[in-house]
């Protein structure tokens, strides 16, 4: 029997400028799963509008997004890249299953309480429902395995249990997806409030390093880490802005953090700063000017985003004529 890799899928939304914890928590992964898995890795604009967006900067952050995965070394040959509005399955299938979710345990999603809290009345319903779009992205790929943040895992559980009860009324259909926890990976905080993650949609510029940012805007930004007055290199609880500056090292550089905790020791924070800001820049740099090359050649991008539509249309909607079928719906006359 052919030996069938399993499939993953992951995605990130161009809702803001992709930053530090994006890169060393999603795509530097993505990269070391690209032989092993069938992978499709999905600029997920519709995710993106959930929340009130510029159009300029959606269609910007969109190209940006897919350049930086071929940039950062996902190949383009070996992996379905595409952006999920050029596949319109995504949205139908998401409505099937909304009308198989139920308010009760969509109105028990953590992630929706606390926003509807800060938003009140006017929470947008794409808020709400993002879940199932969710859900709907990485059951139409048969996807065995998808790469999850902790904050990602009650939505994952979701997906899982629409699954089980769309193969249950109807007939199975759908692949029950796990969560794929990286061997290695992170999870990246806030540089002026270490207690929180690091994120594209922050609004405090000094809070996050954005992939795109230039050399002397990373040395700036570290240098004004918050750290404390301890002045040890060291990676406990106490001291959050110098464990999150150890994490980021030690992922890039691939050093443990006993042996950076060595390093340093009784040094101070000036030459760790130094360093982290070093590793830092020699990651992103070669990344920088690939993303800039790309932008460049907007033709090559379209090509890629072509034919990864092709693809993921042509599986997407086998699974939702499925689907459609089961439910009741009359296929479309040929
Ligand atoms: N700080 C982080 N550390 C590690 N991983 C992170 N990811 C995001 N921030 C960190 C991972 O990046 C992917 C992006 O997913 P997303 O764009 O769908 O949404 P997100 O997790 O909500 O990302 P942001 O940056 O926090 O965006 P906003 O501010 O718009 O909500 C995921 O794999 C995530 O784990």
């Amino acid at each position: 029997m052919e030996n069938k890799k399993k499939v993953i899928f992951s995605g990130i939304k161009p809702s803001g400028d992709l930053t530090l914890g994006n890169y060393l928590g999603a795509i530097k992964n993505w990269v070391k799963l690209q032989d092993e898995y069938d992978c499709y890795f999905c600029v997920v604009d519709l995710h993106a509008i959930t929340v009130q967006q510029l159009p300029a900067d959606v269609r910007r952050r969109t190209l940006e997004i897919l350049a930086i995965y071929i940039a950062a070394g996902i190949d383009p040959e070996k992996n379905t890249l595409f952006i999920q509005s050029h596949v319109p399955a995504h949205s139908e299938a998401s409505w099937l299953l909304t009308c198989n979710a139920y308010m009760g345990e969509m109105s028990r999603m953590t992630q929706y309480k606390d926003k509807a809290q800060k938003g009140g009345e006017s929470i947008g319903a794409g808020l709400f429902n993002y879940p199932i779009l969710m859900a709907a992205d990485v059951l139409l790929y048969g996807t065995d395995l998808v790469p999850v943040g902790k904050d990602q895992v009650q939505h994952l559980e979701l997906a899982r249990d629409l699954a089980e009860r769309f193969n249950r009324l109807y007939s199975p259909t759908f692949v029950v997806p796990e969560p794929y926890v990286a061997k290695t990976g992170a999870k990246i905080m806030d540089l002026q409030d270490p207690t929180k993650k690091m994120a594209k949609s922050e609004e405090n510029p000094n809070g996050s390093i954005q992939l795109m940012d230039p050399p002397e805007v990373i040395r700036r930004k570290v240098s004004r880490a918050v750290t404390d007055s301890l002045g040890v290199v060291k990676f406990i609880d106490e001291q959050p802005g110098v464990k999150n500056l150890i994490t980021i090292l030690s992922t890039i550089t691939g050093e443990t953090i006993e042996e950076i905790e060595n390093k340093y020791e009784g040094m101070g924070y000036a030459q760790f700063k130094t360093d982290v800001a070093e590793a830092i820049v020699s990651e992103l740099e070669p990344i920088q000017n690939k993303v800039k090359e790309l932008l460049n050649n907007k033709t090559y991008l379209e090509s890629i985003y072509k034919a990864g539509a092709e693809k993921a249309n042509y599986v997407s909607m086998k699974t939702l004529r499925k689907m459609q079928k089961k439910i009741g719906l009359i296929p479309v006359a040929k």
